[in-house]
């Protein structure tokens, strides 16, 4: 048979969850209906970012976030189509969501499992057409079933993840995850409705040449930062910065890079959220062979005590984070 005349359209995401499923001796099915149901509002949300300039959903929503931060309209809207999706999914018991102050009760009580997200990160991007991400990670509650999810169900620092993805909305949309065996990548087609296989298997750089930060804060940024970026410069490196997370930190992974948001006087803990931006980036890029640090710490290993609590992120290739880590140690030893 003459398969040239057709070639394989390649595995889809559905496919390769359920493959990977054997993974988890003891699997039941619920962690890839979760995973199903986060692609499901992925490809929603996708569909309403590309159609924004067309639908009165670019701009301001007219509310402020817990974070105090302008909320989008988009925000608000990917906000509902991942609650939605997760909540009918049936598997997930509570959500915590930059977009909400309190945890979200999804009513199944009976879900084996937490998700931490922000729904829609650098949303500010979204009227001027860069790239914009939804990150997301899940945990295993802890509470005995048959209720509503509880506060230490949420508050599990990011060892205890058992998935973290992202999804890039970019020159084209992309869900990257993992679930503890390794970073796939998968491509949206939107003709047909499908992610497909398309970055199996990412592994990072162990080092790099590019550097993602907001120098516009520099002066108030920790001298141990301060001598890293001299450092960057005397080197040669690239400076690149999108100011959108997701995209800085999926070039970074696929290239080799490191970003850096430290501690600032506007941002006194940093500005990245632990439970949902660090913690679910920190899972991938280890998992990925890079690393993710407070420059002093292990990001996976804060115990988290509030559930928007901020840190500083150093993340991305092993020995650049290493790098900035020995700068901030030897600061650290002449302060
Ligand atoms: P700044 C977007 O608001 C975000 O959370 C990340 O996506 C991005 O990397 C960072 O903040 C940009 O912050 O202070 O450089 O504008």
């Amino acid at each position: 048979m003459n398969d040239k005349l057709a070639l394989p359209v390649g595995t889809t995401l559905d496919r390769f969850i359920m493959r990977k499923q054997e993974d988890f001796p003891y699997a039941t099915g619920e962690l890839s209906q979760l995973l199903r149901d986060i692609a499901l509002a992925a490809k929603i949300v996708n569909r309403e970012i590309n159609r924004a300039g067309l639908l009165d959903v670019t701009g301001a929503y007219g509310n402020q976030n817990v974070q105090g931060e302008e909320q989008q309209k988009l925000d608000v809207i990917a906000n509902i189509r991942f609650i939605r999706a997760l909540r009918n999914g049936g598997e997930v018991c509570a959500i915590i969501s930059e977009e909400e102050e309190d945890i979200i009760q999804t009513g199944n009580t009976k879900g084996k499992y937490i998700v931490a997200m922000d729904p829609l990160d650098g949303s500010s991007n979204i009227d001027v057409n860069v790239s914009i991400g939804t990150i997301f990670s899940v945990y295993r509650r802890t509470s005995e079933t048959g209720c509503d999810g509880t506060l230490e169900d949420c508050l599990q620092n990011g060892t205890r993840q058992i998935a973290a993805g992202y999804i890039v909305y970019g020159s084209s949309t992309m869900l990257v995850y993992t679930t503890g065996h390794g970073v796939n990548g998968f491509t949206y087609e939107p003709s047909l409705g499908e992610f497909f296989l398309s970055h199996p298997n990412i592994v990072t750089p162990r080092t790099g040449k590019i550097y993602s930060c907001n120098e516009g804060s520099a002066n108030s940024f920790p001298d141990g930062v301060k001598n890293y970026l001299n450092y960057c410069k005397e080197e040669g490196y690239s400076g690149r910065y999108i100011g959108s997370l997701v995209a800085d930190f999926h070039r970074n992974l696929l290239k080799g890079g490191v970003y850096i948001y430290p501690a600032t006087a506007k941002a006194p803990n940093g500005k990245l959220r632990l439970m949902y931006e660090c913690n679910s980036l920190a899972f991938i890029v280890e998992q990925a062979g890079g690393k993710a640090s407070t420059g002093t710490k292990r990001v996976m290993e804060i115990e988290p005590t509030e559930l928007h609590q901020r840190c500083p992120l150093v993340i991305g290739s092993a020995e650049m984070v290493e790098k900035v880590e020995e700068f901030m140690k030897a600061e650290a030893l002449v302060s």
